[in-house]
């Protein structure tokens, strides 16, 4: 089945904030280890990325931050970047769609369309924003889902429903920009008649029959993706704008379209297409070979996405390509489902997330342990759930108790008995011949699985080999028989070093990392999928390295530490939110030092207040502190602690107060002192 050509696609993600688990889980995981798998066995791939850098999605974080979508998109383009990189996504290229040749290529795909008549110009009423000066599409506006009642539906989708919606379909809509209800104003836009598709995309989608000689195989798409398309489809599709009244985007490349952005989820898609020019550009390819139709060529178009992306990648981007009339068509949209994070589901708001970035600062040396996690609870039907529990139970009851172990056993006996170097099989076994024919049909029954995006069962068959040769090793103990027949020994120890070397091998897409180890153990280089299999990997008299521990097992202090971590952040962001931001002048403006308390009583009628004398280093002054009802003047006393010094003094109850104690509060409002954990003295800058 080798000799296949493919273009692999990973959703975008918006450069509006950093990854998080779910995201690698459904997404990049999964698209990673197809296009690794593609590369071994052969076939001829691309791998595309790159950020979503436009929509409301962007403008609406930059508000928050209070700083401009261009900071936004940079910051976060370069987070997201990282983090890929030092989880070993292996993408041929990570574009942006901020970038110029974007800019240039989803213009001249809408002038392409627009020149041939697929768009219809229409003029409607839609709402706006009269303080903001601002049309509302998308996210700048919500409001109750008519289909479901939820109350904070947007206004292009229903998060809770999945309902495709438009502005006008809200109930009781409102402005995210200034909460208050909209009017409604006329405004010009250019819609895809999306109607107009509804019988060729049944075809399409149900049948498989592309705009091409080849047709893709329906059996192969997901039914979760085909059930949602086909409930859209036959619910009735509506024409939807290709463009909005914003600032922030593609510029409508037309003449009197001053004001006017292409739709994002136009231009997003698009994306892929430029970033397989630039990809092409640096490397001398033709960018063209991965994306126009060739009768001659069968070349298929796979997006990896999220189930709330599969409308935009199964319907309407296959209608642009199809108006177009140059594109392949998707061949494949494997859409995950949602991964749930602890009994709840991934919040960003909430901060009820494991970070991908956090993850990988704190445990540099286990990007392979959750590669493995991920895989083995991929939300590729149905939601699944990621629990630090099962993180723990499955690498230390399967990566560490049965890939580590065996490997582990069959080195370590290559060492004691043989001084590392392979020995030569002798006669074979009923036991043996068994063992090479499972290995035989192990590569080939992966490869159908991956080729059938069902990366789960893929992974599960690699471990099963390791089982294989667990009990291989525990049925003919060689450690026993080594007394009696040493001969036999050598057979066994040959084969299992054959299972290990094969496991390098099978592992490489999943695991690349620990493949790697793996394979400078054995001292061999395997790239191809098609040497597996086979009992030639490791030849008979070549010298194996030392054994190393693959993986190191998961204690229960970091269970119960990222748990706490999880429900500590998550009761923390939902107190009060982040303050505006400012800048590192108007900080410095503030003087806050170390100072000592060196006298303390209480203020008459006031049992809140404590009046103190502190020495700042400086000078010995007055500050009246709000902290009696948690500290009392005699333990006060000689304490060292954080003082704001240039607040402009106030007079408190008659005394004037030069200064202010900072103190830190907990969730039920208790109040702590802020002291240096080292023994620093009084006059110390904080800063
Ligand atoms: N930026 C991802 C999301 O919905 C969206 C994907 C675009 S793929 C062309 O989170
Ligand atoms: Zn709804």
């Amino acid at each position: 089945m080798a000799g296949g050509k493919f273009t692999v696609t990973a959703a975008l993600p918006y450069a509006n904030g950093p990854l998080h688990l779910g995201h690698i889980a459904g997404v990049y995981l999964p698209a990673d280890i197809f296009t690794r798998f593609l590369r071994l066995n052969g076939d001829d791939v691309v791998f595309i990325c790159g950020s979503d850098e436009h929509g409301a999605a962007i403008t609406l974080r930059a508000k928050k931050e209070g700083v401009t979508p261009q900071e936004i998109v940079d910051k976060y383009h370069r987070i997201i970047s990282k983090s890929f990189t030092d989880f070993d996504i292996s993408f041929d290229v990570f574009h942006r769609t901020s970038d110029e040749l974007h800019h240039k290529t989803s213009q001249e795909f809408f002038l392409k369309l627009y020149n041939s008549n697929k768009f219809i110009q229409e003029t409607t009423e839609q709402y706006y924003d009269i303080d903001f000066n601002q049309f509302l599409a998308d996210r700048y506006i919500t409001g109750t889902c008519p289909k479901c009642n939820y109350d904070n539906a947007y206004g292009d989708q229903c998060e809770k429903c999945g309902s495709d919606l438009s502005p006008l379909d809200l109930i009781n809509p409102l402005s995210t920009l200034s909460g208050k209800s909209p009017v409604l104003k006329s405004t010009s836009h250019w819609y895809l008649p999306m109607d107009k598709h509804e019988s060729w995309l049944k075809e399409y989608i149900q049948n498989g029959v592309l705009d091409r000689e080849v047709h893709h195989n329906p059996k192969l798409w997901r039914n979760q993706v085909t059930g949602q398309c086909m409930s859209w489809i036959n619910g009735g599709l509506k024409p939807r704008a290709m463009t909005r009244d914003l600032d922030w985007g593609v510029k409508v490349p037309l003449p009197n379209a001053d004001g006017k952005v292409l739709y994002v989820w136009l231009d997003a898609p698009i994306g892929y297409i430029s970033a397989t020019k630039a990809w092409a550009e640096a490397n001398n390819k033709d960018w063209r070979e991965y994306w126009i139709k060739n009768q001659a060529v069968d070349r298929k178009l796979v997006h990896f996405i999220g189930k709330d992306n599969i409308v935009f990648h199964a319907i309407i981007f296959p209608i642009l390509l199809k108006d177009h009339g140059d594109f392949i068509l998707p061949d494949n949209v494997p859409a995950s489902e949602f991964l749930n994070l602890e009994g709840d589901k991934f919040s960003t708001s909430r901060n009820w997330a494991v970070w991908l970035h956090e993850y990988l600062a704190s445990y540099p040396d286990k990007e392979d342990e959750l590669k493995y996690v991920l895989t083995s609870i991929a939300p590729e039907s149905k939601d699944s759930e990621f629990t630090w529990k099962e993180y723990q139970a499955r690498i230390n009851n399967e990566l560490a108790d049965i890939l580590g172990n065996f490997v582990n056993r069959t080195v370590v006996l290559t060492h004691k008995y043989y001084e590392g170097r392979v020995p030569e099989r002798g006669g074979l076994n009923e036991a043996d011949k068994a063992l090479i024919q499972d290995l035989e049909t192990v590569p080939r029954k992966i490869a159908d699985l991956i080729y059938a995006y069902k990366f789960r069962e893929a992974q599960s068959e690699v471990m099963n080999l390791a089982r294989i040769g667990n009990k291989y090793l525990a049925d003919q103990e060689p450690w026993k028989v080594v007394k009696n027949d040493p001969e036999r020994v050598k057979t066994v120890i040959n084969l299992s070093l054959q299972i290990t070397a094969n496991l390098s091998l099978l592992l490489l897409p999943f695991l690349p990392k620990t493949a790697k180890k793996l394979q400078s153990m054995l001292g061999i280089v395997l790239t191809d999928w098609r040497e597996g299999g086979t009992c030639d990997l490791v030849s008979a008299q070549s010298v194996i390295n030392a054994p190393e521990i693959l993986f190191a097992k998961i204690e229960d202090t970091m269970v119960e530490f990222e748990v706490n971590k999880l429900n500590q952040t998550d009761t923390l962001s939902q107190g009060t939110p982040q303050k505006e931001t400012v800048s590192f002048d108007e900080f410095s403006k503030m003087d806050i030092r170390l100072g000592t308390i060196i006298s303390a009583q209480k203020v008459e009628k006031a049992d809140k207040l404590l009046q103190l004398t502190v020495d700042t280093g400086l000078d010995q002054r007055t500050i009246v502190s709000g902290i009696a009802q948690y500290y009392s003047p005699e333990e006060v006393i000689g304490k060292t602690v954080a003082v704001l010094l240039n607040l402009a003094p106030r007079k408190i109850r008659g005394i004037e107060s030069q200064g202010m104690i900072l103190m830190a509060e907990n969730e039920s409002g208790e109040l702590s002192f802020m002291s240096p954990e080292k023994a620093f003295l009084a006059g110390g800058e904080i800063r």
